[in-house]
């Protein structure tokens, strides 16, 4: 959870990296490098059956993985300038709620990244 892009100074709160891709059962802590900044599961963005997660404001929340899919989260405060990310959890299944994921909608400058990170998912070859 970072306040500026590490390599790209002009984006200001941000995820990095903002796209991770686990195998099930490993597990992603969320760093509160900079302050102000939390990390939760995006409403209608995880798959059938798996438990949504929420962290406070400057939590670091360590959250493990069981159920492969597709799972955004955001930072509350700033989910309107766009600070969202994903975690690909792969394995049997995975594609299942893919379509789902993709559907939800987004306001603000939110709508335009996750734009991009779909485009780059559609680049990446997610198979074991
Ligand atoms: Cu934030």
């Amino acid at each position: 959870m970072l306040n500026q892009h590490p390599e790209d100074r002009k984006l200001r709160q941000v995820f990095f990296p903002r796209i991770a891709v686990i195998e099930p059962g490993d597990s992603v802590k969320f760093l509160a490098t900079d302050k102000g900044h939390n990390a939760q599961s995006a409403d209608d963005m995880i798959p059938d059956g798996a438990e949504p997660f929420r962290g406070r404001i400057n939590e670091e929340i360590e959250v493990t993985f069981d159920t492969p899919g597709f799972y955004g989260y955001q930072c509350q405060p700033h989910y309107a300038v766009g600070m969202v990310g994903l975690i690909v959890v792969r394995g049997d299944g995975m594609m299942d709620n893919l379509e789902a994921a993709k559907a939800a909608r987004h306001r603000g400058k939110a709508r335009a990244v996750w734009g991009d990170i779909w485009a780059e998912v559609d680049g990446m070859d997610l198979s074991a």
